[in-house]
């Protein structure tokens, strides 16, 4: 490949009578926004162990009360980015959020999309534009754009979840932003009964949902089992996985990031081939490796990763007698939207 002019090849007073009137040669900077093959990627491959950040979140609740911090989080930063960004990745943003019994975290509503997925405890539960959804232990939660959420615990213990939102893609357009508001009246519970089969949604009078978000809580128990039904009904499938959708049409449950689960079967490993997007691992029971560009971390339960795009990843269940269950989200989606998602096998 052509190398090309330098910025220091050209006179000094050429470059300032371009920067007088806000100009900029593009040749001293093609090959950084354009590399050949392969993206610069930022993202690093991180680990978060839960059992170092658990007592880190334990005691922020008691330095920092609720009313002080309105969302009491510890960010999940990659340093590739640069902590102060509070990226896990170009688009996804990951925090652990800790709630004490008889705590509220208000209401408001934002431009991002969040979704939770539920670490430790019992007892809590969000409401989402008056749907009442319990936290239950991997549980996920969805809270969509525009949408009305508030955090509430009626238990006696702390209840930790795993947020996950694609705040940096918000920010970087420029469309970040929250409305508060007042606490909400309840005006449904468990309405994500209403979806507990596929094939089957509700209909009354012949007339189907038109929610863009039918469905907003994913119980943990009926994904587990449909993960393990799966691993006996289809032996032969490559990933024992199945992704989180709208019910009502079976596209992405969210817009711009993409959630999954995984099972791995008792001592499988899993090679997947290098996609363009980055990807989160996170532990919900069980043990597993995950290894890439020479990384290997061990998750233990409630453990999370990310690992950058453009990377073949290895998953290994670390133990031979056990299943091992893990969370995904990544941003395909949104890659998909803008014609940039490849899988280069
Ligand atoms: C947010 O609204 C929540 O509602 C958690 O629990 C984390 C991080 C950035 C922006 C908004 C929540 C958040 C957030």
């Amino acid at each position: 490949m052509q190398e090309l002019g330098r910025l220091e090849d050209l006179p000094e007073d050429y470059r300032a009578a371009l920067t007088e009137q806000n100009l900029v040669p593009l040749w001293p900077s093609l090959r950084s926004v354009l590399p050949p093959g392969k993206p610069a990627l930022r993202t690093k491959p991180t680990f978060w162990s839960y059992q170092g950040l658990r007592p880190l979140l334990l005691r922020a609740g008691e330095l920092t009360p609720i009313e002080k911090a309105e969302r009491r989080v510890l960010v999940l930063a990659n340093p590739g980015h640069g902590l102060e960004k509070m990226q896990a990745s170009s688009t996804i943003y990951l925090g652990m959020q800790l709630l004490q019994p008889g705590e509220w975290a208000p209401s408001h509503r934002h431009t991002p999309n969040a979704v939770r997925m539920i670490v430790e405890g019992e007892g809590a539960y969000t409401t989402v534009e008056g749907e009442k959804c319990p936290m239950q232990r991997g549980d996920l939660i969805l809270t969509p754009t525009g949408m009305w959420h508030e955090h509430g615990h009626d238990g006696d213990q702390p209840v930790i979840w795993l947020d996950v939102l694609d705040l940096p893609l918000v920010y970087y357009t420029e469309t970040s932003y929250v409305i508060e508001g007042k606490a909400q009246t309840v005006t449904a519970e468990g309405a994500e009964q209403a979806y507990q089969r596929g094939g089957v949604v509700p209909a009354p009078m012949f007339t189907r949902s038109r929610q863009t978000f039918p469905m907003l809580r994913y119980p943990w128990v009926d994904v587990r089992k449909t993960l393990e039904a799966l691993a006996v009904s289809r032996p032969e499938i490559e990933a024992v996985q199945v992704a989180y959708v709208n019910p009502e049409n079976g596209h992405d449950c969210q817009r711009i990031l993409g959630f999954s689960a995984l099972m791995l079967r008792p001592g499988e490993k899993l090679e997947m081939p290098a996609r363009s997007t980055a990807m989160v691992f996170h532990q919900i029971e069980g043990a597993a490796g995950v290894s890439a560009e020479g990384h290997q971390f061990d998750l233990a339960e409630a453990d999370t990763c990310c690992i950058p795009g453009y990377t073949p990843i290895t998953l290994s269940n670390r133990s031979a007698a056990h299943p091992a269950f893990i969370f995904i989200a990544d941003d395909a989606p949104l890659q998909k939207k803008l014609g940039v998602y490849e899988v280069r096998t």
